[in-house]
């Protein structure tokens, strides 16, 4: 519980990693730029200050972001053996994360160790199971609290720390164009580029980087898009048989729904992924009055204003499709009224 004369929570999980001698940081399932890049950071840092600091993952780091990493830095976890790892730990420290649930297999193994628990969040996240929350839910990215964390360290801003930083910042502000993007966060770019951020190189190797399978199943998803409610919804509904004729991995079709909001009048974009005849997966997104986080946690999924997703089971994904729609419809009525 904090009072009022209680340091602030960055004063006292800025001293508990003063105080540790081994940490191990952790982040989401199929990790983002957001969640990566604000545990290399800080995780490089630590490593400066003499400290054991660890990566350890409950799924591996996907393609586009394996070259923010380096060999020794991240594993993805394996039960049986990163247990004793965990056990040794005085900080665990998660980014990113969006509600211990995203931890995925490592939720128990957490639980059950020893460390301080520490997470560093600008998503909502249910209170208490964590020791100590950083959580700034105005904040553009974790990388922006991760980075007043690291000023309040002490750390030297060199590039290696510098450029996941930027990585988190580019990845949530979708390059400096989504609603977090404030002067601050332009004054922080700036200040990562004085460090020796080559904004050029990052976007080459973080946007020019598609595989040519996953280019042409896109196109065949733009094809496909179909409007609602007088063209204010775009949505789409794929099945696993699309994705896997066009040969390419799964997680590879869920970035479709970011197109959606491109197209004139659009300001709802709906996906929706088939993972089987009872399982859907649901990905929204929304760039006018409607809060597509609320039609997500309402479902047990989470998000943001503008961004949300969860998994719908039991139905068949046709029928979720319908309802969701019609959901979004009516949402979009209210906005008008
Ligand atoms: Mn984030």
């Amino acid at each position: 519980v904090t009072t009022p004369s209680a340091p602030p929570v960055l004063e006292l999980v800025a001293r508990e990693l003063e105080r540790a001698r081994d940490v191990v940081l952790t982040t989401h399932i199929t990790p983002d730029g957001d969640a990566l890049g604000s545990a290399v950071a800080l995780l490089r840092h630590l490593r400066r200050r003499g400290k054991a600091a660890h990566i350890v993952n409950c799924s591996a780091v996907p393609q586009t972001y394996r070259f923010l990493v380096r060999g020794d830095e991240f594993s993805v976890f394996q039960p049986g053996h990163h247990e004793r790892r965990l056990g040794r730990a005085d900080v665990i420290l998660a980014t990113d994360l969006g509600g211990p649930a995203r931890l995925g297999r490592m939720q128990e193994p957490i639980l059950a160790a020893r460390a301080t628990r520490i997470l560093i969040d600008h998503h909502h996240c249910a209170e208490g199971w964590f020791d100590l929350e950083l959580v700034d839910r105005q904040a553009s990215s974790t990388a922006e609290i991760t980075h007043r964390l690291l000023e309040r360290l002490g750390a030297d801003m060199t590039a290696d720390i510098a450029e996941p930083i930027y990585v988190g910042l580019i990845t949530d502000t979708g390059n400096f164009c989504y609603p977090a993007t404030t002067p601050g966060v332009h004054r922080l770019a700036a200040r990562l580029l004085e460090c020796g951020v080559d904004p050029h190189a990052v976007w080459r190797r973080i946007a020019c980087q598609v595989p040519v399978a996953k280019m042409r199943f896109l196109g065949r998803c733009l094809q496909a898009v179909a409007l609602a409610a007088g063209g204010r919804i775009a949505h789409l509904l794929v099945t696993p048989a699309q994705v896997s004729d066009a040969g390419i991995p799964a997680r590879d079709a869920f970035e479709v729904v970011n197109h959606l909001l491109h197209i004139r009048g659009v300001e709802v974009g709906a996906y929706f992924f088939a993972l089987d005849d009872q399982r859907t997966k649901v990905s929204l997104r929304s760039s006018g009055p409607v809060d597509v986080s609320r039609i997500a946690t309402a479902r047990g999924g989470g998000g943001h204003r503008g961004a949300a997703g969860f998994t719908v089971e039991g139905q068949a994904p046709a029928q979720v499709a319908d309802a969701v729609l019609a959901e979004i419809a009516s949402a979009l009525g209210e906005g008008n009224g």
